[in-house]
């Protein structure tokens, strides 16, 4: 896989160089997960390629990338202790409730999740 390119401007891009330190959960040479800063449930981690991409439609361009990505949200769900279940979202544009735009996949769990989500 290429190495992580990131964008000086942008938040996440930063925890990954650590010029900013996030409240990190655990980490491959693709992927960083790091606490939530606004939880959203007991348990909320979000989990960021270190490559910087916008959203989950340009992470599936680099499918090793996604799966990396996925794999450090199912190693994280169960360290956190997730054992009964926990939900994965991608929020994706501005109508679908994404804020930051570096692509992250939300962990949450440590509680019955609703549905339809707000
Ligand atoms: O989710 C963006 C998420 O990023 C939102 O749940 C808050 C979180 N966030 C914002 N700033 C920080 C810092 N500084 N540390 C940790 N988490 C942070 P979105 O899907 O884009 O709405």
């Amino acid at each position: 896989m290429a190495p992580a390119q990131t964008s000086p401007e942008c938040l996440f891009c930063r925890f990954v160089s650590r010029e900013i330190e996030p409240d990190v959960v655990a980490e491959t040479p693709h992927s960083l997960a790091f606490r939530d800063i606004e939880p959203q449930a007991p348990k909320h981690v979000l989990v960021v390629p270190k490559r910087h991409v916008e959203n989950a439609g340009e992470l599936a361009e680099n499918p090793l990338e996604l799966a990396d990505v996925v794999g450090l949200a199912r190693d994280v769900a169960a360290s956190e202790g997730l054992d009964a279940g926990y939900r994965l979202v991608f929020n994706t544009g501005v109508e679908g409730g994404q804020a930051v735009f570096h692509a992250h996949l939300h962990v949450l769990g440590g509680r019955r999740m609703q549905w339809p989500p707000g």
